[in-house]
């Protein structure tokens, strides 16, 4: 009855046609991060904030899950012992394959947060700023998205989860981002077994006792059966 902690990135949903980040093309190339993931960058131009994640909230709506996605909620179905994403991934690609012991520890596309009183709601398609918060009413509506120099959600969560794992896998993450990238490190003082799944080592890809290397809608399938089958 083993316990499976799986952190994912942008790199697991690439093959659906979302963009990662860290590509020469990818989403840090065509903005500033400061600019659009940032609380500073919000309250400087919260209409360039608002718009870039409409953009990607509509991208993600049009996109499917792929293979990899699927796989992880057979992962979740079929295994005996617990499963539990972790994704750093604002896409809602992991539900809509099935997964259902999920988090999303830098938020969600679809959900909009008031500034001032922390409720949270379904996102519209298209925020606008200044849009009012379904609770208090305040014109405080804001992406509920996790920027840089903010907390990522749920932490205690995640950090019992990877002090009981007996496997950690990181599917199509650079290891770029902490508290993110530092997880490996603590499922590793757990005694976990790790794997990196990536087209390449990470930047923390040495600190895995393992790699499958090669696209994720290959690579993760083959790792599923090879759990199921053990
Ligand atoms: C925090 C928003 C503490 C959502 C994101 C100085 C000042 C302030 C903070 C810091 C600082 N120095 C360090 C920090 C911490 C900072 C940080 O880590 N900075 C880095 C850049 C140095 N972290 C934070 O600020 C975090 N908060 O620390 O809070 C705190 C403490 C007390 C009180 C308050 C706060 C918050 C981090 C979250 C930031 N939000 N995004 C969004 O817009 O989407 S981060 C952003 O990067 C996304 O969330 C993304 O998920 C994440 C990581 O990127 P990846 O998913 O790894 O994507 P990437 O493109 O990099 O890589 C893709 C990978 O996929 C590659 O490896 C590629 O090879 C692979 N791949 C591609 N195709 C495929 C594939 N693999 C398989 N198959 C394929 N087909």
């Amino acid at each position: 009855m083993s316990n499976i902690v799986i952190l994912t990135g942008a790199g697991i949903s690439a093959e659906s046609g979302l963009e990662t980040f860290r590509a020469e093309t990818g989403l840090w190339a065509q903005h500033r991060v400061e600019d659009v993931a940032t609380p500073e960058g919000f309250a400087q131009d919260p209409s360039l904030v608002v718009a870039f994640y409409n953009k990607r909230r509509e991208q993600a709506a049009k996109a499917k899950p792929n293979a990899a996605h699927e796989a992880l909620a057979h992962l979740e179905a079929a295994h005996t012992g617990t499963v539990l994403v972790v994704t750093q991934n604002v896409d809602d690609l992991h539900e809509r394959a099935g997964s259902r012991n999920l988090i999303h520890m830098h938020g969600a596309l679809n959900s909009a947060l008031c500034a001032a009183c922390d409720h949270r709601w379904d996102a519209p398609m298209v925020m606008a700023v200044g849009d009012a918060c379904l609770s208090c009413g305040a014109p405080s509506a804001r992406p509920d998205i996790v920027w840089f120099g903010e907390m990522p959600y749920q932490m205690d969560e995640i950090f019992e989860a990877l002090g009981q794992a007996d496997i950690f896998a990181a599917i199509g993450t650079s290891g770029n981002v902490y508290p993110a990238a530092g997880f490996v490190a603590e499922a590793r003082r757990a005694g976990a077994r790790t794997v990196e799944i990536n087209l390449e080592l990470s930047s923390v890809g040495s600190q895995f006792a393992d790699a499958l290397l090669g696209p994720a809608t290959r690579t993760v399938p083959d790792w599923v059966a090879g759990i199921l089958n053990d």
